[in-house]
């Protein structure tokens, strides 16, 4: 394949030329989402770097699309976040076969041939599946007995919603027989989802004493569900949930939400510094997953952070 001169260090293209870089966005299905989406904006502006930025609506065929459309604009690297783990073989070949580097943002996939991407920016979402169990033994402390759990899933074959749900399985097998998940079902990562979803599990499962949140957009809307059904959210309903969102710290600091694993979507910085360093050339000095830092959070902590949340 034609290879590319290497661009200067200071993240020109070649020739002084700004790096174009597209990206693929997943959609715009939530909170984290619009906040990964202004911080992909922001960093490529303050890098000089020149974005083409495509919204996917949560439909991979249009993921697909947008990468195509850019191996036909020959631009310099191409990122995104994969709405769900498989079906990437083909497309991220052809990107390779136009000497494009493909670098993932957020999700990861599943791969055959691990050269179709460079590397990972993006958090560890098994990490935060146990996180979210042990905030739960933390809101749980003094209980004894069965506890009966829902859990509100994320889009279905997506990699958060996979391995969260492992690392709270995990957790769970290793130390909890009596949490049971009585009810688990995908609310795909919206607010609509999780209000949906909640209210059929309230119909069946009236006994529910936790609900486990794959991101703050559902565990809000399934607060809707959980208050149509008399019930108060954090107190007969114990709610642990993911991302750490405004709304999600609001609903926190209400005691509405009893916990919450951040998971943090300002990727921007390191995404853009990934680029530059690939364009440079030097894609093979970096580690194959840059991991994302951040926190948890329990109901206690919420007024006080609030103001200086950054998303
Ligand atoms: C996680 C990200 C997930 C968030 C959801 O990194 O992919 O997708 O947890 C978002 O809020 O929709």
């Amino acid at each position: 394949c034609a290879k590319k001169s290497p661009a200067k260090s200071d993240g020109s293209g070649s020739a002084g030329k700004p790096i174009t870089l597209g990206f693929s966005q997943v959609g715009s299905e939530s909170g984290w989402r619009a906040a990964n989406t202004q911080s992909v904006k922001d960093s490529a502006k303050a890098a000089g770097i020149n974005l083409k930025f495509s919204d996917a609506q949560q439909k991979q065929e249009n993921q697909i699309s947008a990468i195509r459309s850019y191996i036909a604009q020959k631009v310099d690297v191409i990122s995104f976040s994969p709405v769900v783990v498989t079906g990437w073989d083909t497309v991220l070949k052809e990107a390779k076969a136009a000497g494009i580097p493909v670098i993932l943002t957020d999700r990861s996939v599943e791969t055959s041939d691990p050269s179709l991407y460079v590397t990972l920016v993006g958090s560890d979402f098994e990490s935060e599946g146990e996180r979210a169990a042990h905030l739960l033994e933390k809101v749980l402390a003094g209980h004894t007995g069965t506890v009966k759990i829902a859990q509100l899933e994320g889009t279905t074959g997506a990699a958060p919603a996979i391995e969260r749900a492992k690392g709270f399985a995990k957790i769970m097998k290793a130390s909890h027989p009596d949490w049971k998940i009585i009810a688990s079902q995908s609310g795909d990562f919206t607010r609509a989802g999780g209000k949906q979803v909640m209210a059929a599990f309230l119909q069946a499962h009236p006994d529910i004493e936790v609900l486990f949140a794959h991101n703050d957009d559902m565990a809000i809307g399934a607060i809707q569900s959980i208050q149509a059904a008399g019930k108060a959210p954090g107190k007969d309903i114990k709610i642990i949930s993911c991302d750490g969102v405004h709304d999600g710290f609001v609903a926190m600091s209400k005691g509405q939400i009893n916990a919450i694993v951040e998971c943090n979507p300002l990727l921007g910085p390191q995404l853009m510094d990934t680029v530059k360093t690939v364009h440079a050339g030097k894609g093979s000095t970096l580690p194959r997953w840059i991991k994302t830092q951040e926190s948890d959070y329990t109901a206690d902590q919420a007024a006080a952070a609030l103001p200086s949340r950054k998303y």
